[in-house]
């Protein structure tokens, strides 16, 4: 059953960070962020994760031209190390003109920035050399329920998916749902939300999803369910793995690190559906501990790719006969031991 993908994986320049909370200062020195990319290869990454002012630093203070002139020097940075770029996110969580959401927000001027900067954003994508955009949509939504009409906002995502599909008749998007953080109640909080958005637009082909694990569990959904759900409709652009302690603020934990299990059935779900048979990345998206010391500080990212590997051979050599036989007795507790006790390594009773 397994297709023996050998897994490529990526992860944002985010993920190397300083250590700030909203608590407190930030615990380790800034790591630059160009020689970020020469961290990659070694640790067995090639696909870089980019938001718009990832590839292009000081974005808002260049001209259009300056911007994509950046992104083709980064470009040809990446080349040279053997590094490609899987997306491309405008951040629009930053700038003043998203205090209050950008697509969705209740000023047009705003709305127009948002607009503008997500087609530009679309220009750095390509000439960085790929095709897909991610939407995370940060401030999308509303801190009280009560300050936007939420039927016109999920009318105006729509139609700035539309316009983004026109405006490059190759791009993809795809939109990573979260159900909230920093926006207390998110549009597009699940997967289901941003499958319909993909189906009411005018390319549904175009229009794809990443899953993050800990935005399913903090919407109290099963993370590998999410991406079967994805798959079932050829709509998962990527994932991005981590792993989260419960309904609480978003933790990106290292992947399998609080449930072990809920991570091999993502694993699980991604082997038996062939996930990246095109191409597709294994995309993490997680945090280092405050309390870690180093420079860089890199640890979260070997390791969650090496859990996730070490879960790919648990996922091969899950014996699909035997689980198949407890199905077809309907021998559920019988299939539960074998599971937990082929995680566990020890001699199977079951
Ligand atoms: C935050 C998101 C964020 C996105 C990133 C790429 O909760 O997970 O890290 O993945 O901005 O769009
Ligand atoms: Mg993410």
């Amino acid at each position: 059953m397994s297709n023996k993908t050998n897994y490529r994986f990526s992860f944002g320049p985010w993920n190397i960070s300083e250590g700030a909370d909203p608590f407190g200062p930030t615990t380790r020195k800034a790591y630059d962020h160009e020689s970020k990319f020469a961290l990659y290869r070694p640790m067995g990454f090639e696909g870089i994760q980019f938001h718009d002012d990832d590839v292009v630093p000081n974005l808002a203070e260049v001209n259009v031209t300056q911007a994509l002139v950046k992104a083709s020097e980064v470009k040809k940075a990446l080349d040279n190390q053997g590094l490609v770029a899987e997306f491309v996110a405008p951040r629009l969580w930053f700038a003043g003109q998203t205090i209050d959401g950008g697509y969705t927000s209740n000023s047009a001027n705003d709305r127009k920035y948002a607009l503008d900067r997500t087609l530009q954003a679309v220009d750095i994508a390509r000439s960085v050399g790929t095709k897909a955009i991610v939407f995370w949509l940060a401030r999308e939504g509303t801190y009280i329920r009560e300050a936007k009409d939420v039927k016109l906002a999920y009318q105006r995502l729509l139609e700035v998916v539309n316009r983004v599909l026109d405006y490059d008749k190759e791009i993809e998007i795809w939109i990573e749902p979260k159900p909230n953080e920093p926006t207390d109640l998110a549009f597009v909080p699940t997967t289901g939300h941003a499958i319909s958005l993909a189906y009411a637009s005018d390319d549904h082909k175009r229009v794809k999803t990443v899953i993050e694990s800990a935005h399913a569990i903090l919407a109290n959904l099963d993370p590998g369910d999410e991406m079967a759900f994805a798959l079932a409709h050829d709509k998962l652009g990527s994932v991005h793995l981590n792993d989260q302690n419960g309904l609480k603020y978003d933790q990106d934990k290292s992947f399998g690190s609080v449930n072990l299990r809920a991570a091999f059935n993502q694993v699980l779900v991604l082997e038996d559906n062939d996930y990246g048979r095109r191409g597709e990345f294994v995309g993490l998206d997680v945090k280092a501990m405050r309390t870690q010391s180093g420079f860089p500080v890199v640890k979260h990212l070997s390791n969650t790719r090496q859990i996730f590997l070490d879960l790919v051979e648990k996922a091969r050599s899950y014996d699909r006969k035997r689980v198949a036989a407890y199905r077809e007795a309907r021998d559920y507790e019988g299939l539960e031991l074998y599971t937990v006790q082929h995680l566990l390594g020890t001699k199977s009773t079951a």
